[in-house]
């Protein structure tokens, strides 16, 4: 068993090592990890039991059901609060090194603030994660896959700075009750989705017309609190524990639409938009946002008539807090959109969008899966890795998400053609390319309540009976195929 940190601190680089095609088959080393990953909302249900407190999707979920697919909620979801002990079953079957969830940040803090510690729900995450280790399974946790406490999206959620402060006492009791259990800490997963969805798509808390102002406003105060958490951690616990902390960030590739030199210089902007944003203050040599989004955003709020930037600037002191604030970066990647230059005026509301200057669209050719952004479109993957090694000096990355959705049906060959070429796809990146992957983490392990989309879209390796009372699962073609890789270490 291998620990993330050991990997972090012997394996600086994967490529050295005994990767390569062994006998015509595909394999990753020895130390390579292979997990599965989950979200607190998405699986647990038991919304308000022993204590927990509302949270921005149970509101959401309950107030405009209308936004949600048949009006579903996760008040039950897989109800792994419950069936935990079942979800670890699957995973041990599965035989994966670790597994990725959530802790649900008001299942602990009721209301977010520290001064009202739910016991039951720190006794929960302990159970789960005794269970794993009991297994030989690594506990990677997430701070925030989006619950924030409904409490503190009253006080204006991730608009307001002082939320930041209080992830940071959040985060310090993670680290003081599950700190010595925890192998690999990220303490956010995909800010540019939740910082766009919740302030411009449908997403909680659903602010439906803020982008180009709020959608900022988030970012900065979760960019805060993530440098916040790391120095607090690096401060109190780095010489006593064993464990590494990082952040999530989803790229989806974003390719230039066509040759000419606007579309290239589109789809550029377009990356500095969508992981810049978010991995240039912490991982680039010289911190702060992307220089292009800086002066973009700048120059169209002036010519929108405002007397500031829309994009809040950073102190020096927060820029040098947040530069280099990571162990690692944890990467989703599901699909690839093509950017075409945006040739419209520039409208006087704001948004995000058109800050970018790009238009994304994907070709109708690429093999689709069952959600509309889905398209099934391996190369990308390849791409996506290279342009985070050349961009931020080939810095440790693990997978933390990677997946497809499709129909109910236990029966997945499309599964399996998913992650064999999205697999042969990386592994190209790691012993050609020379970039540091050292984790892979398919999403997910079991069907679950994907937001918006209800239980519509599908992306277990097990499928789970919604209708059933015991929320049965049931291990689909692609859970044999994914348990012979993460054995193996070979496609
Ligand atoms: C991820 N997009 O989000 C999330 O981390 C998971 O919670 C979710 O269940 C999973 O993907 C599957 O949807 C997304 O740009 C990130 O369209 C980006 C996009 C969609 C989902």
């Amino acid at each position: 068993m291998y620990l993330f940190v050991d990997v972090l601190r012997e394996v600086k680089n994967l490529a050295g090592s005994a990767l390569g095609v062994a006998e015509g088959k595909i394999c990753f080393p020895e130390n390579f990890l292979f997990g599965v990953a989950t979200a607190a909302y998405q699986v647990e249900g038991a919304w308000n039991v022993s204590g927990k407190g509302e949270s921005i999707w149970d509101s959401y979920t309950h107030n405009h059901s209308e936004r949600i697919f048949d009006h579903k909620t996760g008040d039950v979801a897989a109800d792994s609060y419950h069936l935990f002990r079942e979800d670890v079953r699957l995973m041990v079957e599965l035989g994966v090194q670790f597994y990725r969830f959530s802790i649900s940040w008001p299942r602990i803090l009721p209301n977010g603030l520290i001064n009202n510690i739910n016991e039951d729900g720190i006794r929960y995450y302990h159970e789960l994660m005794d269970e794993l280790i009991r297994n030989n399974i690594q506990p990677m946790v997430t701070m925030y896959h989006w619950d924030l406490p409904q409490y503190l999206q009253e006080l204006g959620g991730w608009t307001n700075p002082i939320v930041s402060d209080y992830f940071v006492d959040y985060a310090r009791m993670l680290f003081q009750n599950y700190g010595s259990k925890v192998s690999a800490w990220l303490t956010f997963n995909e800010p540019l989705t939740f910082c766009r969805g919740g302030y411009t798509g449908l997403e909680a808390p659903g602010r439906l017309e803020s982008s180009g102002i709020e959608d900022y406003l988030c970012g900065h105060n979760v960019l805060r609190a993530h440098g916040m958490v790391y120095r607090m951690y690096q401060k109190e616990f780095q010489a006593k524990l064993s464990t590494s902390v990082g952040i999530t960030l989803d790229f989806l590739w974003r390719a230039p639409a066509s040759r000419s030199a606007d579309d290239i210089i589109a789809a550029e902007t377009a990356r500095q938009f969508s992981i810049g944003w978010f991995a240039h203050p912490i991982f680039s040599k010289t911190g702060d946002y992307p220089p292009i989004m800086r002066k973009r955003i700048d120059s169209i709020s002036k010519i929108q008539g405002f007397s500031r930037s829309r994009l809040p600037y950073f102190t020096p002191d927060e820029i040098e807090m947040i530069r280099g604030s990571a162990d690692f970066l944890g990467m989703n990647h599901y699909t690839t959109f093509l950017v075409s230059k945006n040739r419209k005026k520039i409208s006087p509301k704001p948004s995000y969008a058109a800050d970018m200057g790009g238009i994304l669209s994907q070709k109708s050719s690429w093999p689709v899966a069952n959600s509309t952004w889905l398209k099934i479109v391996p190369w990308g993957f390849r791409l996506s890795l290279n342009w985070i090694k050349r961009e931020y000096d080939n810095p440790l990355v693990i997978i933390t998400e990677n997946g497809v959705s499709l129909e109910k049906g236990l029966v997945d060959t499309r599964r399996i053609e998913y992650i064999k070429e999205y697999l042969k796809s990386m592994h190209a990146a790691i012993t050609k390319d020379n970039c540091n992957v050292y984790g892979y983490t398919y999403w997910s392990l079991i069907d679950n309540f994907e937001w918006t989309r209800g239980y519509s879209e599908r992306f277990g390796l097990y499928e789970v009976d919604f209708d059933s009372p015991k929320k049965t699962r049931t291990p689909r073609l692609s859970s044999e195929y994914y348990a012979r890789i993460s054995r193996t270490k070979c496609l």
